[in-house]
């Protein structure tokens, strides 16, 4: 019997990753929302799927993934005839450049920008990491074209009213400190 892939996730997250990638290969799926600002994650039978507490998780035919980018990588993988895992591998080092750009050198920079103007409670937003956090992204070693397209993105980012899920019942107590 065909099974059905099924993604635990939370919108918007980094399990927006694993959602691009399935909609990008238009893979059938079945969405399962995990939702974090009511505290979800912390349920047992979330827990037995990935005891870290975290989206997003991938379950597919008995592989249960976690972690976005090898999420990504695996269904990019699993479907080599859509293109988004060049056999070539001066291509695939292209690829693998771009995930883990995107995971180490961009995401601290962006996670802080959305802790400091969404996450926390307005009394613990420190204005001065936002600019350096905007800095830092900046700096990552672009150049000029991918700099403009990143502004823009950070600009869209700062703008966004629709981002937040709600302040993570996990930072009313215990602010983590940037
Ligand atoms: N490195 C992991 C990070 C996963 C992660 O931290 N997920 C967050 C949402 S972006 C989460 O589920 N947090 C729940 C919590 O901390 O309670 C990935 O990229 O998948």
């Amino acid at each position: 019997m065909e099974h059905r892939m099924r993604l635990y996730e939370f919108g918007p997250t980094r399990s927006t990753r694993a959602r691009w990638m399935l909609q990008e290969l238009g893979v059938d799926f079945e969405a399962v929302t995990v939702n974090l600002a009511a505290g979800e994650q912390h349920r047992p039978e979330f827990l037995r799927i990935n005891p870290a507490g975290k989206v997003p998780v991938l379950v597919d035919d008995g592989v249960v993934l976690t972690e976005s980018v090898a999420i990504a990588l695996y269904l990019a993988e699993k479907y080599p005839g859509k293109g988004f895992f060049p056999a070539d591998a001066r291509q695939r080092a292209q690829v693998n450049r771009w995930l883990l750009f995107s995971a180490t050198e961009l995401e601290q920079p962006i996670w802080r920008i959305f802790r400091h103007t969404r996450l926390y409670p307005e009394n613990l937003r420190l204005p001065g990491e936002i600019a350096r956090a905007h800095g830092e992204a900046m700096a990552a070693g672009l150049s000029q074209k991918e700099r403009r397209a990143l502004a823009a993105l950070l600009a869209k980012l700062a703008d966004a009213q629709g981002l937040t899920p709600g302040v993570h019942p996990g930072y009313k107590q215990s602010p983590e400190k940037p």
